[in-house]
C-alpha cells in the first residue's frame, strides 16, 4: 500500500478520459502506398512558397509504417483514448465509389491494436485532407462534396462500425473553410470570400449527412460528435464598436456551426454582415434541418483567446467574411509559444462556461489542446520541454476550474502525440509530448510525456 500523503490539487471524474490526438496527413506519411492518391494537402504542399521550407507529409513521423510503435507509447502513457484521423484519399481515392481494401485494412488493424491495448479509439473522418479529384470537381464551395462525405462516412461505418468508440466527423471546418478557401493559407489555397461562405455550409451539410450515415450503421453504443475550433473572443474594451467587432467574429468564426447543428438556424446578423458576399441562395430547402440531426457530443480544439477592436484587418484575403471591415485583431498580453500565439489557459475556462450556458445537456470533449516549443536536448538524451508543462497544467487546471463550475467536460485529448507536419509551418513546429527525429525517426520522450503519464496515473494534476 502507498502510505504516502495524497498530493493531488485536481481530481478530475473517475470517467474522465484522457487521450492524446493525431491527424493523418500530419503523422501517416505512405502518401503514394496501398493505392493512396493525392489529397489537396499533397498537392497544396508540393505548390513552391505554400509550406515552410517546401516540407510535405510523403513520409512525416512516417506512422503508417510504425502503429505498433506509437501504440507502445501510448501504453507507457496510459492514455484512456486516442483520437486519429481517416484520409479519406486512402480509403476512396478520387472520392467516389467502392473502397480500396488496402485503406480499410490499415484502419482495421490500428483500430485493432488499440482495442487490444486498451486504448477506445476515437476517429475523425475528416481532418482536412480531401481527394483532389474532389477539389478538381469544385471542392467544399460545390454541393456534391458534401454527399460525398457522407458516402464515405457510411463505407467507414460499414467497416469498422462500433469498435470505434467515437466517430467525428469532422476537424475544424472553420480552418477548412476560412483558411482553405477565404484567406489561402491552407489547402487548398483559394482566397474567396464567397467561396469560403460555401464551403462553410456545405461542411454543415456534410456533417449532417455523415452523422445520418453514421446513425444508420452504429448501434446505440456508439458516439457521434463534431469537433470545432471555437474561438474564445474578447473584445478590446466594452465600447459598442468594439463589441461589435466581437459579435462579428463569434458570427462568422463560431455560430457559423454552432446555429445551424445545434438549432437548426443560420445565425441573421451571420446573413446581414455578409450581404455583400452572397444572399445565401445555396442553403437548400431541409438542408438546415439535415445539419442539426442530433449528435452525442461536442469537441473543442482550443489554444489561445482572440482580442478584437473595432477596425479593419489588413488588406489582402481574408478568413472573416463579412468581417474584414469592421474588425482589427489585438496582440493579446503574456507570454506566447513558439507558434506566436498567447498563452491564457482562462480563455478556455471562458468558453466552455460560454458552452455550459449555451447548449445544455451538449457533452463537451477538449479534442485537442496543447503548444509548440522548442525542445532543449539535454546531454543525457533527454528531452526537456518546460513551457510545455507549464501550458499543460494550466489549461488542465482551467478545464477542472471549468467542471466545478458545472461544464460537463468528459475528456481531454492532447495536440500531439507525436511531432508532426505542422501544416503551413511544415516541421518547423514541435506540438510533441514526444520527441521526433524526422532523420532516423526515432520516438523519445519529453518531459511533457512524462509529466502527462503521472497526471493520467493519478487522475489529476499536482502542484
Ligand atoms: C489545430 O488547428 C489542428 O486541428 C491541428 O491539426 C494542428 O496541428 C494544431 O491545431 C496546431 O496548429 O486564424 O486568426 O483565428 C488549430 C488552428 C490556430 C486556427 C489558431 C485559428 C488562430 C488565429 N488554429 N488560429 S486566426
Amino acid at each position: 500500500l502507498d502510505a504516502r500523503p495524497d498530493t493531488t490539487t485536481h481530481r478530475f471524474p473517475a470517467a474522465f478520459r484522457w487521450g492524446t490526438a493525431t491527424a493523418a496527413y500530419q503523422i501517416e506519411g505512405a502518401a503514394a502506398e496501398d493505392g493512396r492518391t493525392p489529397s489537396i494537402w499533397d498537392t497544396f504542399s508540393r505548390t513552391p512558397g505554400k509550406v515552410r521550407n517546401g516540407d510535405t507529409g510523403d513520409i512525416a513521423a512516417d506512422h503508417y509504417h510504425r502503429v505498433s510503435e506509437d501504440i507502445a507509447l501510448m501504453r507507457r502513457l496510459g492514455v484512456t483514448d486516442y483520437r486519429f484521423s481517416v484520409a479519406w484519399p486512402r480509403v476512396q481515392p478520387t472520392g467516389r465509389g467502392p473502397a480500396v481494401q488496402k485503406g480499410l485494412d490499415f484502419y482495421r488493424r490500428l483500430v485493432d491494436e488499440l482495442l487490444e491495448a486498451g486504448i477506445r479509439p476515437v476517429a475523425t473522418l475528416y481532418h482536412w485532407d480531401l481527394p483532389q479529384e474532389l477539389e478538381d470537381a469544385g471542392g467544399w464551395p460545390q454541393r456534391e462534396t458534401a454527399q460525398r462525405f457522407g458516402e464515405y462516412a457510411g463505407i467507414m461505418a460499414g467497416a469498422l462500425g462500433d469498435r470505434v468508440a467515437t466517430w467525428t466527423t469532422l476537424n475544424e471546418p472553420w480552418c477548412a473553410a476560412f483558411l482553405g478557401y477565404g484567406n489561402g493559407v491552407h489547402a487548398p489555397g483559394r482566397t474567396s470570400a464567397l467561396a469560403s461562405l460555401r464551403a462553410a455550409h456545405h461542411f454543415n451539410l456534410a456533417h449532417g449527412l455523415a452523422t445520418r450515415a453514421l446513425r444508420d450503421t452504429l448501434s446505440a453504443g456508439s458516439e457521434i460528435s463534431l469537433t470545432l475550433n471555437l474561438h474564445a473572443v474578447r473584445p478590446h474594451t466594452d465600447t459598442p464598436a468594439d463589441l461589435d467587432a466581437a459579435r462579428r467574429i463569434d458570427a462568422v468564426g463560431n455560430r457559423v456551426f454552432l446555429d445551424p447543428v445545434f438549432n437548426g438556424s443560420l445565425p441573421d446578423d451571420l446573413v446581414r454582415d455578409t450581404a455583400a458576399v452572397t444572399d445565401w441562395s445555396f442553403v437548400l430547402d431541409g438542408d438546415l434541418e439535415t445539419a442539426s440531426a442530433p449528435i452525442d457530443s461536442l469537441g473543442i480544439n482550443y489554444y489561445s483567446p482572440t482580442v478584437v477592436a473595432a477596425g479593419s484587418s489588413p488588406a489582402g484575403p481574408s478568413p472573416w467574411a463579412g468581417a474584414e471591415e469592421h474588425v482589427s485583431f489585438l496582440p493579446a498580453p503574456g507570454p506566447r509559444t513558439a507558434m506566436d500565439w498567447p498563452v491564457d489557459a482562462d480563455g478556455l475556462h471562458e468558453l466552455l462556461l460560454r458552452l455550459r450556458d449555451d447548449l445544455p445537456g451538449v457533452p463537451l470533449v477538449i479534442t485537442e489542446n496543447g503548444a509548440a516549443y522548442d525542445d532543449y536536448a539535454d546531454p543525457s538524451g533527454e528531452v526537456k520541454d518546460p513551457e510545455r508543462v507549464a501550458y499543460l497544467h494550466a489549461h488542465l487546471a482551467a478545464v477542472h476550474r471549468a467542471i466545478e463550475d458545472g461544464a460537463d467536460v468528459r475528456g481531454y485529448f492532447l495536440w500531439s502525440l507525436l511531432d508532426n507536419f505542422e501544416w503551413a509551418y511544415g516541421y518547423s513546429k514541435r506540438f510533441g509530448i514526444v520527441h521526433v527525429d524526422f532523420a532516423t525517426q526515432r520516438r523519445t520522450f519529453k518531459d511533457s510525456a512524462r509529466w502527462y503519464a503521472e497526471v493520467i496515473a493519478r487522475g489529476g494534476l499536482a502542484e
